[in-house]
C-alpha cells in the first residue's frame, strides 16, 4: 500500500495569502484541485508504537548552544530555516481520500508567533494524511535529539506519527507523539529512537495521521520550533 501513495494529493503553500485564506484553501483541497504526487510516501502500515523514549516537557525552552533551528514558522511562505519547502499530503485513490491542509498562521505558534497549522481529516476508513518538511540533507550525526513543539487547536487529545527520513526518503524512522491537547507540549525524541541506519543525509520530516494511531479522526494541530539538539 505504501507505494500507491504516489497518487496522493499534495497541497503546497506558495505564499502568505494561503495562511490568510484558510477557508478557500480548504475548499480547494477538498475539491481535489491540482493533485500532485506526495514527495515521498509514508511507511505503511504503522508499526507498533515504540515505547516512548522521548521526554515531553510542559513549556518551550530556548535552544541550547549548538542546536540547529529547522523551522520556527515566524516568516511568511513555505520555506524553512534550512531553505527547504514544506506542505501537506493526503491519501487518494485507490486508497480512501483523506484531507490535509497546512498553513503558516502568523499568531497560532508558541508565544503568539507564527506556527504551522495542520488541519487533517481521516474520517474515511482507511484514509491517511499528514505533512512533509524538507531537511536539505543536513548531517544528523552532529545531533542527539529531535525537538518540536505542538498543541491541538480544534480537538484532542491527538496522537500522531512523526517520521524522519534519510537518503532521499529511502530510510524511514518513526516515533508516536501521544496526548497532544490544548496546551503546548515540547516533544524531544532521541535520534536513536528512530532506528535509522544512518543519520545523514537527513531528507525529510513528516507527520502522519492514520487510523492505527490517531483516534481523533478530524482535527487540527499547530507545530512550532522544529530543531535538532546536540
Ligand atoms: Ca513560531
Amino acid at each position: 500500500m505504501a507505494i500507491t501513495v504516489m497518487s496522493t494529493i499534495e497541497t503546497r503553500r506558495r505564499g502568505y495569502r494561503w495562511a490568510l485564506s484558510g477557508a478557500l484553501l480548504l475548499a480547494a483541497a477538498c475539491g481535489g484541485a491540482a493533485p500532485a504526487p506526495s514527495p515521498t510516501p509514508p511507511a505503511m502500515p504503522a508499526p507498533e508504537a515504540a515505547p516512548a523514549p522521548g521526554a515531553e516537557a510542559a513549556a518551550p525552552g530556548a535552544l541550547p548552544e549548538g542546536a540547529l533551528l529547522v523551522a520556527d514558522f515566524n516568516a511568511a511562505g513555505n520555506m524553512n530555516a534550512l531553505g527547504g519547502e514544506f506542505g501537506a499530503w493526503a491519501s487518494a485513490k485507490p486508497d480512501p481520500d483523506a484531507k490535509s491542509v497546512d498553513a503558516v498562521d502568523p499568531t497560532a505558534g508558541a508565544g503568539g508567533t507564527g506556527g504551522w497549522k495542520i488541519d487533517y481529516d481521516i474520517s474515511k476508513d482507511g484514509s491517511y494524511c499528514g505533512t512533509w518538511l524538507r531537511l536539505k540533507d543536513l548531517d544528523g550525526t552532529k545531533y542527539k535529539t529531535f525537538r518540536l513543539s505542538v498543541k491541538a487547536t480544534a480537538s484532542g487529545p491527538v496522537d500522531f506519527i512523526v517520521e524522519l527520513k534519510t537518503n532521499g526518503g529511502q530510510n524511514v524512522g518513526r516515533y508516536v507523539v501521544r496526548g497532544v491537547g490544548a496546551d503546548w507540549k515540547v516533544v524531544e525524541v532521541p535520534l536513536t529512537a528512530f532506528n535509522l541506519p544512518s543519520l545523514k543525509p537527513m531528507y525529510e520530516f513528516t507527520t502522519v495521521f492514520d487510523k492505527q494511531t490517531t483516534s481523533v479522526k478530524t482535527g487540527s494541530i499547530v507545530i512550532d520550533d522544529i530543531a535538532f539538539l546536540p
